[in-house]
């Protein structure tokens, strides 16, 4: 098997678990910010559950990128995030990351102790976020967004979705390449959701060993609690961890390297099951 040196580890699936610190996301927002600002406490307490749970890396977003949301001004995204990074790096030995498509942003989380920036654009939306990435060290996930979330689910179109989104996938890593990040700090994400329809997000996680084989890279992916899933199942958004875990599951089996959850408990038995399973059959593939 070839060997990926990377942020991601190759022996084991990762969990990421999610830290929405967001008046407006589309299944956890206002947990923790509303009217009065944010509540630091509660988001620190809410950190340190998901990693007690079993979350391996913690995801700290200040953006919502649902279908139709509105930007957030860089300041108000810092003032967000930037204390409840600072308080978690302090507190849990998890790394960190930031859920972030701008560069500022992503600085401010780097100097207060994230390790990763995880940016849902691939780099797209503001290209300096890569050279902040590569002058910190930091790790980067390059996620596959075409436009903007507030029109990205106007006039999709793909011939091979798999196909057309690792062309894309491989056009941010070149970037990311040339703005110095080294290949072993990068991961990548198919971004299930983003500017996508129902078919394209099942091809894409059944066939996530095809673009991490294409790539090189470790696959991370993000079905959590998706409107594909309420298509499936008829859920609503906030009733979908069930649904979450059998597509993670699925993933997992198909190749990828780490699932980003909201519900880390219940993805952690679905992710040891997954992983035996996919430990069997390279078991049995190597015995035949
Ligand atoms: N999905 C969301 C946000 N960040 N990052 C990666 N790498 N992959 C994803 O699929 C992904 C992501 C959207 O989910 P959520 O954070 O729950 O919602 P919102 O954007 O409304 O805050």
């Amino acid at each position: 098997m070839t060997q990926h040196p990377t942020i991601l580890p190759r022996d084991r699936v990762t969990i990421v678990g999610v830290l929405n610190v967001t008046p407006d996301s589309f299944s956890d927002g206002g947990r923790f910010v509303g009217d009065t600002g944010l509540d630091l406490e509660a988001a620190v307490a809410a950190g340190a559950a998901l990693a007690a749970e079993g979350a391996r890396w913690i995801d700290v977003g200040g953006e919502s990128t649902r279908p139709g949301s509105r930007a957030v001004p860089v300041e108000e995204e810092i003032a967000r995030t930037r204390p409840v990074i600072e308080a978690l790096a302090k507190e849990l030995p998890v790394p960190l990351s930031i859920d972030t498509r701008k560069a500022e942003v992503a600085e401010a989380a780097l100097e207060a102790g994230a390790r990763v920036v995880n940016d849902v654009s691939g780099g797209a939306h503001d290209p300096a976020l890569l050279a902040v990435a590569a002058r910190a060290g930091a790790g980067l996930v390059l996620g596959h967004l075409r436009g903007e979330p507030a029109t990205m689910q106007d006039g999709i179109a793909f011939d091979d979705v798999v196909a057309e989104v690792g062309d894309e996938l491989e056009a941010a890593v070149s970037r990311a390449r040339d703005a110095g990040v080294p290949r072993a700090r990068l991961a990548v994400d198919p971004g299930i959701g983003f500017g996508k329809q129902l078919d394209h997000n099942l091809a894409l996680l059944a066939n996530v060993g095809a673009l991490r084989r294409r790539l090189g890279l470790p696959v991370l992916v993000g079905p959590s609690r998706k409107s594909f899933l309420g298509a499936l199942t008829g859920d609503p958004a906030a009733e979908r961890d069930l649904a979450s875990h059998a597509a993670c599951a699925v993933a997992i089996f198909a190749g990828a390297d780490a699932v980003r959850v909201h519900d880390v408990a219940g993805a952690r038995r679905a992710v040891a099951v997954a992983e035996a399973l996919r430990g069997a059959r390279a078991a049995g593939e190597g015995a035949a």
